[in-house]
């Protein structure tokens, strides 16, 4: 994996670059969508590929170990054959889901033993198993095993924690530096910083990962319920530690307001559930601010949905025609509202990464920062 750092922002530690990796190139700030099973939800990858403008998706170790599981992965030379998606694809680890999905979790040195939130099996995920899943997945990036502490928790309950992804961090590289990739193409390794929300603890993890040297870097652990303020302190923290040439990746985070603060600090690559569940409930995100489609004020406008988001879901269809599929409960509405959220909020980093470039991007967010949180 290549990272190509093409500007700094002037009034802003905002940045602008591309990411090549085996399966082509995309430029950052990027948006990833959320494609836990091997499938972005109630968007076909045609969709993601032409309508989004999508160049990287992810997927969820944790959901794929379990179904369909590795030996049907391998049997299809990999996520990107069996989905049939050509451009680049990142895993989480598992590190996350398995905290928030899996019952009876058990966390020990050797790893965490869970129970399938499917049918209740027993499952042992450690460094050493995620790393060979993630090779049977072959994801171009892939993410480190680490724990995802909740908030809030106890200052020595954070630490120990913290400590313990740093030493699953070295099994992981490891592991990988003993196993060849199965499909003949490079992986690239991300670590997570961890710490809770402590200043010193976060410094600190952000130094181990930094020291590591790998070739991307990510931050975990942020968007887990904490104050807004408490989120972009410790971007903030993180981005000064991490190394400047190399990418920044801000895992699950978050409003589209969350995403340009955060770019202003200095991440470059996002990922979130947000367009596609909030979407699928109703609720849509444009520059003028978030929609509620079921509201009955959009009964009788018959304007487009968004007609500034580049793609047929936005300005094909009228806001009036997409509550009445909500209202009426038809699965076309949750497809509609999951495309154009997607499409709108890689337009929205797209238009960033022009900003940067242009060298005037701190005014252009703190205006869009206020619309965008506005309720239509
Ligand atoms: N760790 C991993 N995946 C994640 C997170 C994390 O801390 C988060 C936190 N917002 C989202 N996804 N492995």
């Amino acid at each position: 994996m290549e990272f190509q750092l093409k500007a700094t922002d002037n009034s802003t530690s905002a940045r602008s670059g591309a990411v090549t990796t085996a399966h082509g190139s995309f430029s950052t700030p990027v948006f990833m969508p959320v494609g836990t099973v091997g499938s972005v939800k109630a968007v076909t990858r045609e969709q993601l590929e032409q309508d989004i403008a999508a160049r990287i998706i992810l997927g969820n170790t944790y959901h794929l170990y379990l179904r369909p599981g590795t030996g049907i992965l391998e049997e299809a030379g990999g996520l990107h054959r069996f989905c049939g998606w050509d451009h680049s694809i990142l895993t989480d680890s598992g590190g996350y889901q398995v905290f928030s999905l899996a019952a009876n979790r058990k966390i020990r040195e050797e790893g965490v033993v869970f129970q399938s939130h499917i049918d209740g099996s027993r499952h042992l995920f450690s460094p050493e198993s995620v790393m060979d899943i993630q090779r049977s997945i072959g994801a171009d990036i892939i993410m480190a095993f680490d724990e995802c502490v909740p908030f809030p928790a106890e200052y020595r309950y954070v630490r120990e924690s913290m400590l313990l992804t740093h030493r699953w961090l070295d099994r992981c590289i490891a592991r990988l530096r003993e196993t060849p990739p199965k499909y003949g193409y490079e992986q690239t390794l991300f670590p997570i910083v961890q710490g809770g929300m402590d200043r010193g603890l976060r410094r600190q993890s952000a130094e181990v990962i930094a020291s590591r040297g790998c070739s991307g870097n990510a931050i975990g652990g942020l968007s887990v319920g904490e104050p807004e303020d408490t989120l972009y302190e410790m971007t903030d923290l993180v981005c000064g530690i991490l190394p400047p040439d190399k990418p920044r990746y801000l895992m699950g985070v978050g409003t589209p307001w969350n995403i340009l603060e955060a770019i202003a600090l200095g991440v470059d690559m996002f990922d979130c559930v947000m367009p596609t569940r909030n979407g699928r409930n109703g609720m849509l995100f444009t520059a003028g601010g978030v929609i509620n489609i079921r509201n009955r004020k959009w009964a009788d406008d018959f304007s487009p949905v968004d007609p500034d988001t580049p793609c047929f879901a936005s300005q094909q269809y009228s806001r009036a025609y997409l509550r009445h599929l909500f209202v009426a409960g038809e699965i076309l509405g949750m497809q509609l509202a999951s495309i154009h959220n997607l499409a709108f909020y890689l337009h929205l980093v797209k238009q960033a990464g022009e900003h940067i470039l242009q060298g005037d991007y701190g005014p252009w967010k703190d205006k869009m920062t206020k619309q965008l949180r506005q309720r239509l």
